[in-house]
């Protein structure tokens, strides 16, 4: 579900004219990064920059940018002249570069599109920001993401969405235009005090733990309504209900609770005494820790697929034989029989050797209850399932708390009613998005086949997940390798009645 934006004016009158950013793209596509002030509070968000992640990434070279180097963004400050003279702050240069620098996420060119003309592997995804190089991580400004799109070898990457990009300075107490200087040229009250990356009152938040927002810490002053938006991640564009609960949304203190990982963006409207309208907009960073591997799809409530996350040990055949996965499902996978709080069937719970961890990381979850009840979490886990009778409507996802380093995982989904659906998978590794695969366009074709009651069915092989992890046990990246039919080079990789790794 998504909702709409109410972007107020935040500057008083007598502070006009105010500071103009526009994006403008210089082709003629139509890719969402195409921006202006009037979009302002559409952006979303992904995780920080971790060079780590992608390997070596090249810096670019911001401080001898050729003076012909032509930006899209207008980022400059304007404001009102008296109050341009109080608080001097030297902004920072954009720092835009004659050439795209291939790997970083960085629009080093400054065209409006990062990595633009940089081949990908279709299914990754990398973190991005869309302003100039010099005006990331400043500010308000926030890495989005992007993925890597295309049917081929190699692909493009798509539009880096989820972030939060420059924009016009308004009185807020935040560096909106990222240039280093908070309110610069502007005659700001003070009565809104909107948060930036890193603020310690937007702390990162939990899969399934209850998130509060609380307005009096964003506004102060007499207000006569308060409304909170909220947006999620990929899987809430095709699911039929939002990944996330919610309460309180008109209220100064409301709360939501999300299911999924990623990055979750809020906003905030207050109207104060005098109607005036005020926003603050800022993204709610919800991470479960180790790998994280998320389903979705558009049929949800009336299909029912599985997800499967194949032991890191062995390449033993997902299934005993080509008969449906309720006689022939073994312990080669963490999957609906063996790794939820429940165990069916008398294979016993499935284990790779890890600890327990805290009950809290799944209390909270759809099978909640019966974790409490173990008293520990177990991994790997199924948090949740779509099987159509427990739950429906609903994504589906797996999760490993404490992976070891240079563990490998295979990721598959299986068609148990056997009919159409379009599933995407999200890969997240410690709390970093690191995988997009089945998103639109890119959408798996005809994910049809048998029924599961006599069939291992039509089964995609989406990816091979490896881990990276710290020596103090924390999951830092992993590399996600999308998995294409034998030799081939392109194209998911679907089998129908073939139980085989
Ligand atoms: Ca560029
Ligand atoms: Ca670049
Ligand atoms: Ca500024
Ligand atoms: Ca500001």
């Amino acid at each position: 579900m998504r909702f709409g934006w109410i972007v107020g004016c935040l500057v008083a009158a007598a502070c006009a004219p105010t500071t103009e950013v526009t994006f403008t793209r210089l082709d003629a596509g139509s890719r969402a990064d195409v921006r202006s002030t009037t979009d302002l509070g559409s952006s979303r968000d992904a995780p920080p920059n971790t060079a780590t992640d992608r390997g070596p990434v090249a810096t670019p070279d911001v401080g001898t940018a050729p003076t012909d180097v032509v930006s899209v963004y207008d980022t400059g400050s304007a404001g009102d002249a008296e109050c341009a003279m109080t608080g001097a702050c030297t902004p920072r240069p954009e720092g835009c570069a004659a050439r795209e620098t291939c790997g970083n996420g960085l629009d080093d060119n400054c065209n409006g599109m990062a990595d633009d003309g940089c081949p990908c592997i279709p299914g990754t995804a990398q973190d991005c920001f869309l302003g100039p190089p010099g005006r990331q991580g400043v500010g308000q400004c926030r890495n989005g993401s992007q993925r890597c799109e295309g049917s081929g070898e190699f692909g493009t990457w798509s539009a880096c969405t989820m972030g939060i990009s420059p924009s016009a300075e308004i009185c807020d107490s935040l560096d909106n235009n990222c240039d280093g200087c908070v309110d610069e040229g502007l005659c700001c009250g003070g009565a809104l005090n909107c948060p930036g990356p890193g603020d310690p009152r937007v702390p990162d938040g939990a899969p399934f733990t209850l998130y509060p927002l609380r307005g009096e810490r964003f506004f102060t002053g007499e207000v006569r309504s308060w409304s909170w938006t909220i947006t999620g991640g990929p899987c809430d564009t095709i699911l039929p209900r939002p990944t996330f609960e919610s309460i309180g949304l008109d209220t100064r203190d409301g709360a939501f609770r999300p299911s999924l990982s990623g990055d979750y963006t809020v906003t905030l409207t207050v109207v104060d005494g005098a109607g005036m309208s005020h926003s603050c907009t800022f993204i709610v960073h919800i991470a479960g820790p180790g790998l994280r591997v998320e389903l979705c799809w558009d049929t949800s409530t009336t299909v029912d697929l599985d997800l499967y996350l194949h032991s890191p040990m062995n390449t033993d055949p997902w299934f005993s034989s080509p008969a449906g996965p309720l006689t022939s499902v073994t312990q080669a996978s963490c999957n609906w029989s063996n790794c939820e709080d429940h165990i069916r069937g008398s294979m016993g719970r499935i284990s790779w050797g890890y600890a327990n961890t805290p009950v809290a990381n799944c209390m909270n979850g759809p099978f909640g209850p019966g974790w409490s009840a173990l008293g520990y979490c177990a991994n790997p886990r199924l948090d949740i399932d779509n099987n159509l009778s427990k739950a429906s409507g609903v994504p589906e996802n797996v999760n490993v708390d404490n992976p070891r380093d240079g563990e490998h995982f295979r990721v598959m989904v299986q068609n148990f009613s056997g009919t159409a659906a379009h599933p995407m998978i999200n890969v997240y590794c410690g709390g970093h998005l690191r995988g997009v695969l089945g998103a639109a366009p890119d959408t798996l074709p005809d994910f049809t086949g048998p029924n599961g009651s006599g069939s291992v069915g039509a089964m995609w092989r989406v990816a091979d997940v490896a881990v990276r992890v710290n020596a103090a046990g924390e999951t830092t990246g992993c590399d996600v390798t999308p998995l294409h039919p034998g030799a081939a080079t392109s194209g998911y990789f679907v089998t129908r009645s073939d139980p085989s790794y």
